[in-house]
C-alpha cells in the first residue's frame, strides 16, 4: 500500500534523501509515477504553499522543499517521459519574465516531451524577445508559458503581443498555465489553449498534431 501521506510529509520537511528513497521504493512496489506525483508530491507542495502564505514557514524552508520536490521529480522523469519517441513537433517553453518558479514548468516540459514533442526550454525569468527568437530559430509549433505570480501572469500577454509584432503569431499556438491562470484569463490575453496541469498540457499539445 503506497504511503502518499509520508511522501507528502517528507516533501514538506524538505528531506530530499529520505523522500527520494521512498519514491524509489514506491515505484518499485508498482505504484504509477503519476499517482506518486499527483497524490503525494503535489499535495505536499500545496501544504508548503499554505504554510508559506500564513507565515508559518519562510523562503528558506520553501526552497528546501522545492529542492526535495526536484529530487523526486528527477526519479520520476524517465518513467513519466516515454523515451525513444520520434518528435511530432516542437514546443518552446518558459516561465515568464520576473518569475522564478520552475517546478510546474519542468513538469509540463517533461509530460510534453513524453507526448512526443521536442521541447526547447528557455528557463525562468524569460523575456518576450527570447521567446520570439526561439520560435523563429526552431520553427516552433507551440509556445508554452508558465506564470505562478499574479504580478507576472500579465507578461504572458506581452509575449503574445511580441509574437504578433514579429509577424509570427499565426504560426504558433500559445498555451498558458500556472496556478493563478484561468480559462477566462487565457481568453482575455488571447492565448489559444489553457490547461490546469501538466498532464492536460501534454494532452492538449499532442492533440494539435492528431
Ligand atoms: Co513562491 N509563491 N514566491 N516560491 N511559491 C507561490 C506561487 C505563492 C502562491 C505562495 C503563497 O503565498 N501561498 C505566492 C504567489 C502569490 C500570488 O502571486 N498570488 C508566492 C510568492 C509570493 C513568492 C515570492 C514573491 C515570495 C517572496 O520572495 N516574498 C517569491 C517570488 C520569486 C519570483 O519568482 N520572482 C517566491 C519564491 C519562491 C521560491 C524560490 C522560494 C520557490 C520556487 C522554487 C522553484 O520553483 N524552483 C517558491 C515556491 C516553491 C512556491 C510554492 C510554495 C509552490 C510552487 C510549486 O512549485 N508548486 C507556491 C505555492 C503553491 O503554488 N501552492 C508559491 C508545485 C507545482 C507542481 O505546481 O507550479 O502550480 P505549479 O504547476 C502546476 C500547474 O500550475 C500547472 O501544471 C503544474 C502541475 O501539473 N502549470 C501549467 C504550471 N505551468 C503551466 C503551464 C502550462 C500548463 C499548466 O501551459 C504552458
Amino acid at each position: 500500500m503506497a504511503d502518499f501521506n509520508e511522501i507528502s510529509e517528507l516533501l514538506q520537511k524538505g528531506r530530499a534523501k529520505d523522500l527520494s528513497a521512498l519514491v524509489e521504493k514506491t515505484l518499485a512496489d508498482g505504484v504509477s509515477a503519476n499517482d506518486i506525483l499527483t497524490k503525494g508530491l503535489v499535495p505536499g507542495m500545496n501544504v508548503v504553499g499554505i504554510k508559506f502564505k500564513n507565515n508559518e514557514i519562510f523562503v528558506p524552508e520553501v526552497l528546501i522543499a522545492a529542492r526535495a520536490m526536484n529530487a523526486a521529480i528527477k526519479i520520476l522523469a524517465p518513467v513519466l517521459a516515454k523515451e525513444g519517441v520520434e518528435p511530432v513537433g516542437t514546443a518552446v517553453i518558459c516561465t515568464v519574465k520576473g518569475d522564478l518558479h520552475d517546478i510546474g514548468k519542468n513538469l509540463v516540459k517533461l509530460m510534453i516531451e513524453g507526448a512526443g514533442i521536442k521541447v526547447i526550454d528557455l528557463g525562468t525569468d524569460c523575456d518576450a524577445e527570447k521567446v520570439v527568437n526561439a520560435v523563429k530559430e526552431n520553427n516552433a509549433d507551440i509556445v508554452c508559458l508558465s506564470a505562478l505570480l499574479t504580478t507576472t501572469m500579465m507578461y504572458q500577454k506581452d509575449i503574445i503581443d511580441a509574437l504578433k509584432a514579429a509577424g509570427i503569431r499565426d504560426k504558433v499556438k500559445v498555451m498558458v498555465g500556472g496556478a493563478p491562470v484561468t480559462q477566462a484569463f487565457a481568453d482575455e490575453v488571447g492565448a489559444d489553449i489553457y490547461t490546469a496541469d501538466a498532464a492536460s498540457a501534454a494532452e492538449a499539445a499532442r492533440a494539435l498534431f492528431n
